[in-house]
């Protein structure tokens, strides 16, 4: 039993134990989910399978977000294996480290398409064939950032292709309500993660927050997981549109 018991739930972006969305994997498993996830290629696949051998009942697909006949495949996997999705877990971002330093008006105009792509039009291209599969309703999410709305030294094209996918939040929000899916984001604090590694300067940004937060302490993934595992719940019901903010406060007084 639990929260969650019953529910098929995706989970897209565990890359090692350190990713935000395999901490989302233990809270969700912990409440009664049955969890597919998904690899973006072979580098990290062996990574992915050993970590998703540790919780019960869980299955290992591939998908490059980049490439619609992936995100195809998995869905008619999803629709053979289980019929009826009720969640998504969209945990992917990625920008070229020579785009996360120096001005943001030096970024190249393909090294900003990819960016959008994969950080953003991910979100659409996945919920665009997920949703036909939530025919009992369900609840998709997303991580952002502050860098969407607000100067971010550094974080440069990352922070417009965030802002992209918080305002695609509200669009799918808007189009897939009629359907009882809901779609929102969780906007962490920093956390020291393999992207997080591509940020120049990491370290002073989570000192700032330990000074600076009202809460004085960095985020942790299990943080974020629990409140995923909310927004993945019934709890949740009346939210949709969103960006919850799990920062420990720092957006407050940033
Ligand atoms: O401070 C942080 N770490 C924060 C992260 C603060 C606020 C938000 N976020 C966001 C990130 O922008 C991202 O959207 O959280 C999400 C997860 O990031 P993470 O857990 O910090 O990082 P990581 O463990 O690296 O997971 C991101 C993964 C990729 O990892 P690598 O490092 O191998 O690129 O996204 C996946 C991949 O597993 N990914 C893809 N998956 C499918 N297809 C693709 C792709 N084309 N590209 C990247």
């Amino acid at each position: 039993s639990g929260l969650l018991s019953g529910k098929n739930i995706l989970v897209m972006g565990v890359a090692n134990d350190r990713s935000i969305a395999w901490a989302i994997a233990q809270s969700l498993a912990s409440q009664g989910a049955k969890l597919v996830f998904t690899y973006e290629s072979e580098r990290v696949q062996e990574r992915v399978s050993k970590l998703a051998s540790t919780i019960e009942d869980s299955v290992v697909l591939p998908c490059n977000v980049t490439v619609d006949e992936d995100i195809d495949g998995l869905a008619e996997k999803l629709k053979a294996e289980f019929g009826v999705l009720h969640g998504v877990v969209h945990s992917i971002a990625f920008a070229r480290t020579e785009e996360l330093e120096g001005m943001f008006v030096d970024t190249s105009r393909d090294g900003f398409a990819l960016a959008q792509d994969i950080s953003a039009y991910s979100l659409v291209a996945v919920a665009k064939r997920m949703y036909p599969l939530m025919t009992e309703g369900g609840s998709i999410m997303t991580m952002t950032y502050m860098g969407a709305q607000r100067v971010m030294r550094n974080y440069n094209v990352m922070g417009i292709a965030k802002a992209s996918l918080e305002a695609s939040v509200r669009y799918l929000a808007s189009d897939l309500g009629q359907y009882g899916i809901r779609v929102n984001g969780i906007s962490a604090g920093p956390i020291r993660t393999l992207a997080a590694k591509g940020i120049k300067d990491f370290n002073s940004i989570l000192k700032q927050v330990e000074e600076k937060a009202p809460l004085r302490k960095t985020t942790e993934t299990a943080e974020v997981g629990d409140t995923a595992m909310f927004l993945m719940s019934h709890l949740s019901r009346g939210i949709t549109g969103e960006v919850i903010y799990v920062d420990g406060g720092y957006n407050i007084v940033g």
